[in-house]
C-alpha cells in the first residue's frame, strides 16, 4: 500500500527516459586535460576556471525531457554482503519543474544519484566510468580510505574503481569532488549513501531527502545551465528536496497512522546548511551521531550541515498533512519544502 502510494520512478528509469546526448559545449578550461588530477588537491585552482556554466543540451532537447518525480523511499538492504555499484557519469538534461530543465552532470542519469543502502561493516566495490565529456570522478563520505587514490578524476571514457567499507552507520553524502568541486557538486553530481547500524533501527517507513540549491544561468534552447558564478555568490535559484523543487508538495508523500517515520536527510549544499523542520509535529529522536548513540529527543529543529548528513524520527500523534521544510525559510519558500500526508 505504501510503495503504491509513492509514485515508482527510480533513477535507472530517468536514466533511460532522458536524452544521453549532451552536446558538446563544455566550456573553455573544463576540458579534458585540465589539471585535475586529484580530486581534491586541486581544487584550490578554482581561481583559474572559468566563471562558466554548464554544457547545455542539445538544440530543442528541453521539450522532450519528461518531469519525473524522485522516489524518497529508501530501498531495502541486500543479504549480501558485498556491495557491487557501478555508476556511469552522464551529462544531462532534466527537468526539475514543469517549466524548468537543467544541464545537469549526473550520475547515471538523475540527481541525486542512485540511493545506496548497505550495512556497516559491508563491503562497496565501487566502479564509476565517465561518460561525459570532461573529467570526473566520485567522493564516497562513508568511508575512509586514501582520496588521492580512489578518489582521483577519470578523463571520458574511463573507469576508477576502489573498494570501502563503511566503518560507521548514518546518512552520507556522495559526490564528484572534481575541481572545482563547487561547480561539479553544484551541478548535480551527488547523491546519498545510507549505511545501517549492525543491529537495525526500530522498523520504520524510511525516507531519503537529498537537499541541494540550484544557481542557475539563462537558459540555451530551453536548457539552462548552471551558473559558477552565481555559486561563488552563495544566493541560490531554488532549493530541492530530492532535486526537484517541492515536489512533494505536488505529490505529496503518504504514509499509514501510527507508523514510524524515518527521514534520512542528507545535505548536497552546496554551500548553506538545511535547517530541518516539520510543522506540527517534534522528532521523537535525532541522531546526532552514528545510530543508534547520540540520540536526542523532543527536537524541533536541527540543521544539517552542506556535506553532512543526519536521521531524524517522528510518529505522527494524529492523521493529517505535515510539512517538513527547511526553516531557514527563505530556503524552504524557494523549494525546500514537501508534504508528508499521515493518512487516518
Ligand atoms: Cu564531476
Amino acid at each position: 500500500m505504501l510503495a503504491a502510494a509513492v509514485a515508482a520512478c527510480g533513477p535507472s528509469e530517468v536514466a533511460r527516459r532522458t536524452p544521453a546526448d549532451t552536446g558538446s559545449a563544455a566550456p573553455p578550461g573544463q576540458r579534458p586535460g585540465i589539471r585535475n588530477a586529484d580530486s581534491r588537491a586541486d581544487t584550490s585552482l578554482h581561481h583559474a576556471m572559468p566563471a562558466s556554466s554548464a554544457a547545455p543540451g542539445t538544440a530543442g532537447a528541453a521539450s522532450s525531457v519528461a518531469f519525473h518525480r524522485f522516489d524518497p523511499m529508501l530501498p531495502p538492504v541486500s543479504a549480501e554482503r558485498v556491495t557491487r555499484l557501478h555508476f556511469t557519469v552522464k551529462e544531462v538534461p532534466l527537468r526539475v519543474r514543469e517549466d524548468t530543465v537543467v544541464a545537469a552532470w549526473t550520475f547515471d542519469g538523475d540527481m541525486p544519484g542512485p540511493i545506496v543502502h548497505v550495512r556497516q561493516g559491508d563491503t562497496v566495490e565501487f566502479t564509476l566510468t565517465n561518460g561525459g565529456s570532461i573529467p570526473h570522478s566520485m567522493d564516497f563520505h562513508a568511508a575512509q580510505i586514501d582520496p588521492k587514490t580512489a578518489f582521483r578524476s577519470v578523463v571520458p571514457g574511463q573507469s576508477v574503481s576502489f573498494r570501502f567499507t563503511p566503518k560507521y552507520p548514518g546518512a552520507f553524502l556522495y559526490h564528484c569532488g572534481t575541481a572545482p568541486v563547487l561547480m561539479h557538486l553544484g551541478s548535480g553530481m551527488f547523491g546519498a549513501i545510507i549505511v545501517d547500524p549492525l543491529r537495525p533501527l526500530p522498523r520504520a517507513v524510511d525516507l531519503v531527502l537529498v537537499e541541494n540549491e540550484f544557481y542557475l544561468g539563462a537558459p540555451q534552447n530551453g536548457i539552462a545551465p548552471f551558473d559558477y558564478t552565481k555559486m561563488l555568490g552563495t544566493l541560490p535559484d531554488l532549493f530541492a528536496f530530492n532535486g526537484r523543487p517541492a515536489q512533494y508538495q505536488a505529490a505529496p508523500i503518504h504514509v499509514p497512522h501510527g507508523e514510524l517515520v524515518r527521514f534520512h536527510v542528507v545535505n548536497a549544499g552546496p554551500t548553506h546548511p538545511c535547517a530541518f523542520h516539520v510543522v506540527g509535529e517534534q522528532f521523537d529522536t535525532v541522531y546526532l551521531g552514528a545510530p543508534p548513540a547520540s540520540a536526542i529527543h523532543g527536537v524541533q529543529t536541527f540543521g544539517v550541515a552542506p556535506g553532512g548528513g543526519m536521521i531524524f524520527e517522528m510518529r505522527a500523534d494524529t492523521p493529517g498533512e505535515f510539512l517538513f521544510v527547511n526553516h531557514a525559510f527563505g530556503h524552504g519558500q524557494k523549494g525546500a519544502i514537501g508534504s508528508l500526508i499521515v493518512d487516518g
